[in-house]
């Protein structure tokens, strides 16, 4: 796989329940490093257009409320094929249909909570992973 970067988010569920070290454990034992990492109050307008591909969906608004909930802590890793592979330790979207094994299948709680509340954000795509770190780290630019 190429050497390339992707863009983490720890939400702020994770930020609030301490999970910032566990999310950062993971993605170092896997052998990825990591570029830039900051502890930020999300801009609306980056979220804006984070979520773009979103916007009109049901569960958009409450997404964007939740992301300026609290902290998020912002990340760049970098290793090859870190973008499916930060997907892949993240598990599926749903934490409740997500593998064990997963940080969402292995942390993430949905009782009584919304799907959104899944702990991390990870690139989906190498477009969205340079579009995406530019939205969070424009001072790499
Ligand atoms: P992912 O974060 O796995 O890439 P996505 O890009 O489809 O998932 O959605 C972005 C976020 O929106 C996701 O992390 C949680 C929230 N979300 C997605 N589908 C949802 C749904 N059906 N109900 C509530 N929130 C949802
Ligand atoms: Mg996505």
């Amino acid at each position: 796989a190429p050497i390339e970067r992707t863009l983490i988010l720890v939400k702020p569920d994770g930020v609030r329940r301490g999970l910032s070290g566990e999310v950062l454990r993971r993605v170092e034992a896997k052998g990825y490093v990591l570029a830039a990492v900051k502890l930020v109050d999300a801009d609306p307008a980056v979220l804006a257009q984070h979520y773009a591909e979103h916007e009109g969906k049901p569960f958009y608004q409450p997404l964007v409320e939740f992301m300026l909930s609290g902290k998020v802590l912002a990340v760049v890793a970098e290793g090859q094929g870190v973008i499916p592979g930060f997907r892949s330790l993240a598990g599926a979207t749903d934490p409740t249909a997500a593998a064990p094994g997963t940080i969402r299948g292995d942390l993430g709680r949905d009782w009584g909570l919304k799907v959104q509340q899944n702990l991390v954000h990870g690139s989906d795509s190498a477009e969205s992973a340079t579009r995406e770190i530019g939205l969070w780290f424009p001072e790499l630019g």
